[in-house]
């Protein structure tokens, strides 16, 4: 079979297809540091370490699988070219084989009983680790899904040390997170692919997960479970930092406007047109429609991750957020070019 096999892959395998096989591994090759960094890369944790383990393990035992399976194929199909073209079997004997060809079969049906059984359980073996965090946790913060946005607050047993924001949340390093979940409209699902695996939201309901980084960083999430128009505008960050800059953070995020005493023109805008919907602690702005603003400077980001926290953005964002995110539940408003700019100014003190 091997002359066969030559001939036919040398026919197959020209030069010109050599040099663009061997350029298509090398750029490959290449583009692996380019995508370790793709913000949703699930093959790079950052949280408990066997979920990556077990995709890098279930992906190489998969690889090998197809590589045996497929060059068996070829080694079947090339042995069937040796016998001779149309046998004319009336003038033909069986000859008894030395071996049993069945033998093959079970051999296949072992090994493949094996290697699934093996996978099966390593699986089980993940899915109880991850089940609970490694020790108690430290933060538990409640997200609640919108469409199409995310409601974090920060949970207490000391009702003043409680807290709402959005979209980004701050964790501490190396300490586990308990995270609630629950939806105020459909279903979403809470997924940061580097901490842990995915979540549903479910109305009427509270699912519990916990996330865990062990280094600092900024981790991008997203809503895994298809939620309506805006479901592809629905991403959060989570943003691991050392104890100490967690605890500063926490401490800004605590305080209200009022103590910042703001008082101006944008804020009388803002009392008008937007206090139905969003809040910001200390005024009389007490909506909950839309996410909290109480420090909205403090994130780097605006609409669930669609648009940087930019004053260019912002503008353009309360201008016409039906241009940005066709759809999404903050309505195109009433408001001139200067009350823009005055509720812009108002904006760009909450920090
Ligand atoms: C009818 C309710 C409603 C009104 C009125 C409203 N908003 Fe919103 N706003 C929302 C909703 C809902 C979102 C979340 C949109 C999303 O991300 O899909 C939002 C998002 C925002 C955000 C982004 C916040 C973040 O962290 O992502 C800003 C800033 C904002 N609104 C400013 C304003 C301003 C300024 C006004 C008044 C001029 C206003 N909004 C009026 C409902 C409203
Ligand atoms: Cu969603």
């Amino acid at each position: 079979m091997w002359p066969e096999l030559r001939a036919g892959l040398s026919g197959w395998l020209g030069p010109r297809r050599t040099i663009w096989l061997i350029g298509t591994f090398l750029v490959q090759l290449y583009s692996v540091p380019a995508r370790a960094n793709a913000p949703l890369n699930y093959l790079v944790g950052a949280g408990p370490r066997n979920v990556s383990t077990l995709t890098w393990g279930v992906l190489i035992i998969s690889i090998i699988v197809v590589v045996v399976i497929t060059g068996l194929l070829f080694f079947a199909t090339l042995k069937s070219w040796n016998r001779p073209a149309s046998p004319i079997w009336k003038d033909r004997e069986l000859v008894p084989r030395a071996t049993n060809p069945v033998a093959v079969v079970y051999a296949g049906l072992i090994l493949s009983t094996a290697v699934l059984l093996g996978v099966t359980i390593w699986t089980m073996m993940t899915l109880a680790d991850v089940a609970a965090p490694p020790s108690k946790p430290t933060v538990s913060i409640e997200v609640t899904g919108h469409e199409w946005w995310w409601e974090i607050r920060y949970l207490n047993s000391d009702p003043s040390q409680i807290f709402t924001t959005a979209n980004e949340i701050h964790i501490p390093v190396g300490e586990p997170v308990a995270v609630h979940l629950q939806s105020a409209d459909v279903i979403h699902s809470f997924w940061v692919p580097a901490l842990s695996g995915k979540t549903d939201l479910i109305p009427g309901q509270i699912n519990k997960t916990w996330i865990l980084a062990d280094r600092a960083g900024t981790f991008r999430g997203q809503c895994a479970e298809y939620c309506g128009l805006q479901h592809a505008h629905m991403g959060l960050k989570v943003i691991a930092t050392s104890k100490a800059d967690f605890e500063a953070w926490r401490k800004n995020q605590l305080q209200s406007e009022s103590e910042k005493s703001i008082g101006s023109a944008g804020q009388n805008v803002f009392m008008q047109k937007c206090a139905v919907c969003h809040t910001v602690r200390g005024t009389r702005a007490g909506g909950r429609v839309g996410p909290d603003l109480t420090h909205l400077m403090t994130r780097t980001t605006i609409a669930a991750g669609t648009l940087p926290n930019r004053p260019g953005y912002l503008s353009g964002w309360i201008a016409d957020p039906q241009h940005v995110k066709p759809g999404s539940k903050m309505p195109r408003l009433q408001i001139d070019g200067q009350q823009l700019a005055e509720v812009r100014t108002y904006l760009e003190a909450l920090n």
